[in-house]
C-alpha cells in the first residue's frame, strides 16, 4: 500500500546503476515533479526536476531541502567495494561525510524519512556461508567498514532524535537500464552485455564464486516496499538483510547459454576475487519477510530471460 500523503522526495546519486532506475520508478509512485535527482554529474538525459550536487557539501544539500521542502531522501551516493580499495582514506571520507550530512541535514529540517543503502560487504570472514540478520560484522573492504559504521549511525540517529531511518544491505544488483561501476559483483550485468553483444566475456572471478544477487525489479519493489511500511513494523534499525538469487559465474554463464548456446565466458580472477571471497554465498532474510512482508519475484533463468530481451531492443 502507497501512502496517500503527499512527499517531496530526494534522490542523491541520482545517475548511478540503482539511482537512475529508482528516480524513474519514485515518479511513477509519487508524480514526477515529487521527486528530485541529484548527483554530482549533470545526466546524460533529463527526465524530471535534477539539480547538481556535490552532497559532501551540506550546505548545498540544505538548500535543495529547503527549496524542495524535501519529506524523504534516498542517500544512493558511495564509492563501492572494488574501487573503494584503490583509495582507502578518500572512500571513508566520501561515503562518511556525505552520509554525515545527510543525517544532519534531515535531522536540521525535520526530513521524515531516510534511506540508507547498506550492503552484503559489511560481512566477513566471520561468516562462512549463508549471512543470518545478526551474524556478526568483520567487513574486508573500507566500503564494508563505512557501511557497518553508517548502519550503526543509523540506529544512533533514530534512537537518539527518533528520526525515521530505514535500510537494506543490497546484494549485487542485475539490471538492464544501467550500468554499475567500481563493485566486486559487477561482472553479473556485463557478462549479459557481451552475450548480447556475441562477444566472449573475460570474468574477473573465479567460475564457482557464489555470491547473492537481486533483480532490479525485485530491489525497486523491496526499498519502496519498505519505505512505505508502518514505522511500527521496522524493528530492525540498522539494516535489514535482503536476499534475492545466489549463483556463480558458470551457473548465470549456463542460463545465458540456454538462449544464446554460442555464448563464451573465460577466467581471469584478479584482486576482486579476495573480496568476493569473503562474502557469505547466501544470505537469510528472514526478518524483512516477517516484518514487511518482503518476497523475491526472480530467479536465474526469469533474470536471464528479462534480461537478453531487453538488452537485444537495446543493441538492435
Ligand atoms: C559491490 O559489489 O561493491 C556492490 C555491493 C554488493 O554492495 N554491488
Amino acid at each position: 500500500m502507497i501512502s496517500m500523503k503527499s512527499e517531496n522526495i530526494l534522490v542523491i546519486g541520482a545517475n548511478g546503476q540503482i539511482g537512475s532506475v529508482l528516480v524513474e520508478y519514485l515518479r511513477e509512485i509519487y508524480g514526477v515533479g515529487h521527486v528530485v535527482a541529484s548527483d554530482i554529474r549533470q545526466p546524460e538525459i533529463e527526465t524530471g526536476i535534477f539539480e547538481q550536487l556535490d552532497a559532501t557539501n551540506a550546505q548545498a544539500l540544505a538548500g535543495l531541502v529547503k527549496k524542495y521542502k524535501v519529506t524523504q531522501i534516498y542517500h544512493l551516493a558511495a564509492i563501492l567495494s572494488a574501487k573503494g580499495e584503490q583509495e582507502p582514506l578518500k572512500t571513508w571520507d566520501i561515503n562518511m561525510q556525505t552520509y554525515f550530512n545527510v543525517l544532519e541535514v534531515a535531522r536540521e529540517n525535520q526530513v521524515e524519512k531516510i534511506f540508507y543503502p547498506s550492503s552484503i560487504a559489511v560481512f566477513g570472514e566471520q561468516v562462512d556461508t549463508k549471512a543470518e540478520q545478526w551474524s556478526y560484522l568483520d567487513p574486508s573492504t573500507v566500503y564494508g567498514i563505512s557501511k557497518v559504521a553508517g548502519e550503526n549511525w543509523s540506529n544512533y540517529y533514530f534512537k537518539r532524535y527518533g528520526m525515521d531511518i530505514r535500510s537494506l544491505r543490497y546484494p549485487g544488483i542485475i539490471g538492464y537500464q544501467s550500468m554499475p561501476g567500481g563493485g566486486t559483483t559487477d561482472y553479473a550485468v556485463d557478462i549479459y552485455h557481451k552475450a548480447v553483444k556475441g562477444e566472449v566475456f573475460e570474468c574477473f572471478l573465479k567460475a564457482d564464486t557464489t555470491l547473492p544477487m537481486i533483480y532490479i525489479t525485485d530491489a525497486m519493489d523491496a526499498t519502496v516496499r519498505l519505505m512505505e511500511a508502518p514505522k511500527e513494523k521496522i524493528a530492525v534499525r540498522t539494516s535489514y538483510n535482503l536476499a534475492g538469487v545466489s549463483f556463480s559465474p558458470e551457473e548465470i554463464a549456463a542460463s545465458i547459454k540456454q538462449i544464446i548456446p554460442d555464448f563464451e565466458i573465460t577466467y581471469k580472477p584478479d584482486f576482486r576475487q579476495q573480496i568476493a571471497d569473503s562474502w557469505p554465498q547466501l544470505i537469510d532474510d528472514a526478518n524483512a519477510r516477517k516484518d514487511w512482508g518482503w518476497r523475491p519475484t526472480y530467479n536465474i533463468e526469469k533474470m536471464t530471460q528479462e534480461m537478453i530481451k531487453e538488452l537485444t531492443k537495446k543493441y538492435e
